[in-house]
């Protein structure tokens, strides 16, 4: 049997392929691989416990239940807090950036993380996969305490991004620039070991991924996209068959290792559609292009797209190359606005 790669190893052994590399980094992605395990232990229990509750229950210990979503997002920034380089944390679940370098262990910190604490989490009353997404940015500022302009930098200057699902089995997903690499959690060592070396997703696929719910509200080009994939044509594998799951991670990762394409656009009443651009938008944008995929919001590239505020969202279409791009040609050619940012 091969040596089995822990995801501890494996960052020690590409350290030297960061360029910044001081060890630092090695440790922001530990200290994000804890809070995902201690996730992943609520999630599978879920069930079980009362973590499925809105925040404000009172459970029968009189204890405050916590929602999930909430939970997570505690533990990922404890963790970062406690790592000590992670300078300023942004997250769907706080209205403003959370800035931590005030204490003797991060005052160095160099690093912004931007981050989904648990995407699709509507998912979860239900046992189905959800999800954390984040984003890793240098930091702007030599010194100081951190300000939201750090948060606000282009998807262009992203130094890592990554995911984890946990679903059947929970794994962890990220790339730094040089690739993609999946690591699936081993229970009964508690470590992620590389199970999915160098990923990349087929150049074309079968699977298209959007919630046709709202087609009414879609936009011409969209339509006339999904009406291509619908019809009959051998020579292209059509029609494809339709996937989604309503998480985002899941529906993702699915694709990326069955060749597709997934679409949140925008739609009547949502011109920037549903999916925020910092902390879902761009750190996916950047792994699908890391595995030969492609992002765009239907018309631009998204890693492209300018960063205004903290919770403004996008467009998005993404997946393999070639069906993103055939996607973007009934963009430009029905729907040729350029969505408002
Ligand atoms: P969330 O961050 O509040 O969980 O919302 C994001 C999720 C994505 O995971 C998923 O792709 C999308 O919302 C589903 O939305 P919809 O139910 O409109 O199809
Ligand atoms: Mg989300």
């Amino acid at each position: 049997m091969p040596q089995m790669i822990t995801l501890g190893q494996f960052i020690i052994e590409k350290q030297t392929d960061f360029p910044f590399a001081k060890g630092g980094f090695s440790r922001l992605i530990r200290d994000l691989a804890i809070a995902a395990k201690i996730v992943n232990r609520e999630v599978n229990k879920a069930g079980l416990v009362n973590i499925l509750g809105e925040t404000g229950d009172t459970n029968i210990q009189g204890e405050q239940v916590k929602k999930l979503d909430v939970f997570a997002n505690e533990q990922f920034i404890a963790a970062l807090k406690a790592g000590g380089e992670c300078c300023l944390i942004v997250s769907e679940e706080n209205d403003h950036v959370i800035p931590i370098n005030n204490s003797e262990i991060s005052k160095d910190a160099k690093y912004v993380v931007c981050i989904d604490p648990l995407d699709g989490s509507s998912n979860i009353d239900v046992n189905v996969s959800v999800g954390t997404i984040f984003a890793i940015y240098r930091r702007i500022h030599e010194t100081g305490f951190s300000t939201e302009d750090e948060a606000l930098q282009s998807g262009r200057e992203m130094v890592a991004a990554g995911y984890i699902i946990y679903g059947s089995s929970t794994m962890f997903v990220y790339s730094t620039g040089k690739g993609v690499n999946g690591f699936t959690l081993d229970p009964s060592i508690g470590e992620f070991c590389l199970s999915h070396p160098q990923m990349s997703i087929p150049e074309t696929g079968k699977l298209y991924s959007i919630n046709e719910g709202n087609y009414i509200h879609f936009p011409d080009g969209v339509k006339k996209y999904l009406k291509y994939c619908q019809e009959i044509d051998d020579a292209t594998n059509r029609p494809y068959s339709s996937r989604y799951i309503g998480s985002m991670v899941a529906d993702f990762h699915r694709n990326l290792l069955k060749g597709g394409i997934f679409i949140y656009p925008s739609t009547y009443g949502a011109e920037n559609g549903k999916l925020r651009l910092i902390y879902e938008c761009n750190p996916m944008a950047y792994l699908i292009e890391q595995a030969g995929g492609k992002a765009s919001d239907g018309l631009n590239r998204i890693l492209d797209l300018p960063v205004t505020s903290l919770h403004q969202r996008s467009p998005i279409f993404i997946g393999s190359k070639a069906m993103v791009e055939q996607a973007e040609g009934f963009m430009a050619e029905f729907s040729p606005v350029t969505p408002i940012v």
